[in-house]
């Protein structure tokens, strides 16, 4: 992509992101999952990672998905309609789930979400992509691994996008970022580039939003 086109994609997003956006609904299972009707955008990630925060900044507006100090807040997947005017489809779709690798939830719980997010995104034929979160505080853990792994087998392709990056000084994050930027290399199904955000200062907000709307279009 040129920079040119890079610039109108961004400027692009900014509107779309702009216009409507709906909450749609929130399933428990995935018998409550909406008809498969347009392009879904999937948010993975650990528990506390900042996904529900990252979709408000990118949506622009505070309280859209919530959000919680208490790690587990998100617990069902939750659609969220991009576009469209009234009565007609979106343009496409956002989904917030519940993050992995909690360890204080009951076990039966953690089973449960950990189970609803893979056959998700195992399963979704309408799913173009997944943004998988990484703090950048912690940088890739455990949890993250087998997550990338489980994408790389299902061939459904993720960007990595570092979050909270207003929490770690620039020499740090430069640090994070090297390693991440490595792992990424090894993961058949990973974007080469990751992505450096900040839902708190809006770092990387638009060139994540232009993201989006360029894998939903695809
Ligand atoms: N400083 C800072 N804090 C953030 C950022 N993003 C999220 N947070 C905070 O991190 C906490 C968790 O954010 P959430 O967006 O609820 O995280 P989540 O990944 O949706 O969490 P679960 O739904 O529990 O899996 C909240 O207190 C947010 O305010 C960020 O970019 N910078
Ligand atoms: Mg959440």
């Amino acid at each position: 992509m040129t920079e040119e086109q890079n610039l109108e994609l961004i400027e692009r997003a900014r509107k779309v992101f702009s216009g409507r956006i709906d909450f749609l609904l929130s399933a428990p299972s995935l018998k409550f999952l909406p008809d498969p009707a347009v392009a879904e955008i999937a948010f993975a990630g650990r528990s506390n990672v900042g996904k529900s925060s990252l979709l408000n900044a990118i949506t622009g507006r505070k309280s859209l998905a919530r959000t919680s100090v208490t790690p587990g807040r998100t617990q069902e997947l939750n659609f969220f309609d991009v576009g469209g005017t009234m009565g007609e489809l979106p343009d496409f779709r956002l989904v917030d789930m519940p993050g992995y690798g909690f360890a204080k939830a009951p076990p039966k719980v953690v089973e449960q979400w950990k189970k609803l997010v893979r056959d998700f995104l195992r399963g979704r034929v309408v799913l173009k992509r997944a943004l998988v979160l990484i703090d950048s505080r912690h940088g890739v853990k455990p949890p993250d691994l087998e997550m990338m792994e489980m994408l790389d087998g299902a061939a459904l392709s993720y960007r990595l996008v570092l979050t909270k990056a207003d929490k770690v000084k620039a020499s740090e994050l430069d640090e994070v970022y090297a390693k991440v930027v490595a792992e990424a290399r090894k993961h058949s199904a990973a974007y080469p580039e990751v992505m450096i955000t900040s839902s708190e200062t809006g770092l990387g907000i638009a060139e994540i939003r232009a993201a989006v709307l360029g894998d939903a279009e695809l």
